[in-house]
């Protein structure tokens, strides 16, 4: 990874739009919260940009008010000219935890600003993908068990003041995405610098409650239908369950909550991968894919169909939906 270059356009410019991926869990908030507060504390100006509302859950971590949901109509006029000279002055793109290009939620406004050479930083760990091509640094690493642990690296490496908030924020993602560290990415590396970023007054007993030990009713009631029809494909060895958008209005849960659910799922001993499938809006059916086996992936599962992902955890969404004719589901 080239830290020269990373840290002499983080030096140079004074504004960055910063992007985590649509649907955001908590490695995309926890990251745009500590990438954004970390860039303040050098006197930055900084944009938080998701397109969706950040879930309640996460709300802990951010400061929900400055998240907006629209690409920023107030970005300084750049000559590109300038821009080509690594932005002096001028403003940047930085991506965060994003996947692919898709899920960034604005590939229009990211290929504008890329066509007028606008710096594009691209932080993440999810496997090679089309940003690739998009960014003008790539600080990717698949091996890495979150964005947050990325983010990590790079604060450690500048030597910047990680505060209590921001130790929260970066831990809240290597938490999310390592499962609660039950995932095969809690490697020694995650556990270290988990006890480094508790020495930084990352709250963890936090991090627990808000986004483990606070359930809602409606989310038990929607666990209850999805398991009660949690079934196993004994010639695929396949466990899958339905939530349809009935269940979500009925139980009044939302989708985030969702996401939690396939985890719980998967943790049945009976099948090698667990899917999860799940009517959304405007006619979409997303699926989530777990397992816990070495031999599968994911992530290539998901990419048949225009999904993505890790290794271990993926999901996609197609057009369709779900009904029951008395005997079984079926996808229309
Ligand atoms: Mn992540």
């Amino acid at each position: 990874m080239n830290y020269n270059k990373l840290k002499s356009i983080l030096e140079e410019c004074q504004e960055f739009v910063l992007v985590c991926h649509v649907d955001p869990d908590g490695d995309a908030i926890g990251s745009l919260s500590a990438m954004a507060e970390i860039l303040e504390s050098l006197g930055k100006k900084v944009y938080r940009v998701c397109k969706n509302t950040v879930p309640t859950v996460f709300s802990f971590l951010i400061e929900t008010d400055l998240v907006q949901n629209d690409w920023p109509t107030d970005l300084p006029v750049i000559d590109s000219e300038v821009a080509q000279t690594r932005g002096a002055g001028g403003w940047a793109i930085i991506l965060l935890d994003n996947g692919d290009f898709r899920r960034t939620g604005f590939p229009d406004e990211i290929t504008k600003a890329r066509n007028s050479a606008i710096p594009i930083i691209n932080i993440d760990h999810h496997p090679k993908n089309d940003l690739w091509r998009i960014a003008k640094i790539n600080c990717v690493d698949d091996t890495a068990s979150s964005t947050g642990e990325m983010l990590y690296r790079i604060f450690a490496e500048f030597e910047w003041t990680i505060t209590n908030s921001i130790a929260t924020a970066l831990l809240a993602g290597v938490f999310y995405d390592t499962g609660s560290f039950q995932h095969q990415n809690t490697t020694p590396k995650v556990l270290e610098m988990t006890g480094d970023l508790l020495r930084h007054g990352a709250k963890l007993k936090l991090i627990t409650q808000k986004m483990v030990n606070d359930r809602s009713i409606s989310l038990f009631k929607l666990w209850g239908i999805a398991l009660s029809r949690l079934t196993v494909n004994d010639k695929y060895n396949i466990s899958y369950s339905i939530i349809t958008r009935n269940d979500l209005i009925q139980t009044e849960a939302t989708e985030v909550e969702i996401l939690g659910l396939v985890n719980l799922l998967n943790t049945n001993a009976e099948s090698r991968l667990t899917l999860l499938l799940y009517e959304s809006e405007n006619g979409k059916i997303k699926g989530s894919l777990r397992t816990e086996n070495n031999d599968l992936n994911m992530s290539k599962f998901a990419a048949s169909l225009n999904g993505g992902g890790h290794k271990k955890a993926a999901g996609f969404s197609i057009q369709g939906l779900i009904k029951h004719d008395g005997k079984n589901w079926k996808i229309e």
